[in-house]
């Protein structure tokens, strides 16, 4: 994965390098993972996007639970942010399309009014790392990547890339730093892979990611693992002990809660959404 230190010099030249580019385009699409969408929000870029419309685009639907994803897209739409979840690894123009068309509405009504029929509308994405930014673009340009042409940008000369018939998207995506409010929030970055293995000690990630397991889907976790009725009822330290000497690793916990932290990332446990919206904003 993408090894990126956040240390405050890095924080602010990213944010100006995304303010510089948010003068290029007409809409932003801010991709966060469906799996923890509001986790992997960067915690400055909905201010940044006050006056620029924007799209949230949760990626790896095909990772969580398809029925909390549907509540995350109810969600926002209930705040007034558009909403629209995809796999990146296979595209989903028209459903992003569908979206800008709402969005910017007016904007095409009056460039169709004016005759401006070709003009494409311009498009960012921006994230966090490994939320599926590169994966996306690629996916939305398709293999004949067009480049349209060549706009001089603040810093570098811009390139800007067809996607269907309705985008021009800018050839590099915006990347910016996860929240790292508190704990709960380090561990879902880190369970899924947004931040680099070494910030986190891996035996407190695994035994999160049983007790989730635990919680919400105990039937996979006793399936993956093979575990007795009375072994489910382990504290989740015991259970993690178990786990170790079942995969054969004796008192070695590190790797066997990094095979557990392998194991949920690959989906091997199934479908999951590590945080549910608010109950007051549905
Ligand atoms: N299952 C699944 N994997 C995805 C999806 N989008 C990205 N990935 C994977 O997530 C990892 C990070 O994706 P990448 O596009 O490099 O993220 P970026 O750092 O935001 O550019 C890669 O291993 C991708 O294959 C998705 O929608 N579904
Ligand atoms: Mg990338």
């Amino acid at each position: 994965m993408t090894v990126i230190q956040w240390f405050p010099g890095h924080m602010a030249k990213a944010l100006r390098l995304v303010k510089e580019k948010l003068n290029l385009v007409d809409i932003v699409l801010e991709l966060v993972d469906a799996r923890l969408p509001e986790s992997s929000r960067n915690p400055q870029l909905e201010q940044l996007l006050e006056t620029k419309p924007h799209i949230m685009v949760l990626t790896k639907k095909d990772m969580a639970d398809p029925n909390v994803t549907a509540r995350w897209l109810r969600y926002y739409e209930s705040k007034g942010i558009p909403a629209v979840a995809v796999d990146s690894q296979h595209g989903q123009l028209s459903a992003i399309e569908k979206k800008i068309n709402v969005v910017l509405k007016d904007k095409l009504a009056l460039r169709e009014s004016k005759g401006i029929i070709q003009q494409r509308v311009k498009v960012m994405c921006i994230g966090i790392p490994n939320v599926g930014k590169s994966t996306l673009l690629n996916h939305l340009v398709n293999k004949n990547v067009a480049i349209t042409g060549n706009r001089p940008g603040v810093t570098k000369a811009q390139q800007w890339l067809k996607a269907g018939k309705l985008m021009s998207l800018l050839d590099t995506p915006g990347i910016l730093w996860p929240k790292f409010e508190d704990q709960e929030i380090g561990k879902r970055l880190a369970l899924t892979g947004a931040i680099k293995d070494s910030l986190y000690a891996k035996d407190d990630i695994a035994l999160y990611g049983l007790e989730h397991f635990k919680q919400t889907n105990p039937k996979a976790l006793q399936e993956k693992y093979k575990l007795t009725d009375e072994q489910m009822q382990l504290s989740n330290v015991d259970l993690l002990l178990e786990l170790t000497k079942k995969m054969g690793f004796k008192e070695d916990y590190d790797r066997a809660s990094e095979r557990i932290i392998f194991d949920i990332r690959q989906s091997k446990l199934g479908r999951y959404t590590l945080e549910i919206p608010q109950l007051g904003g549905e």
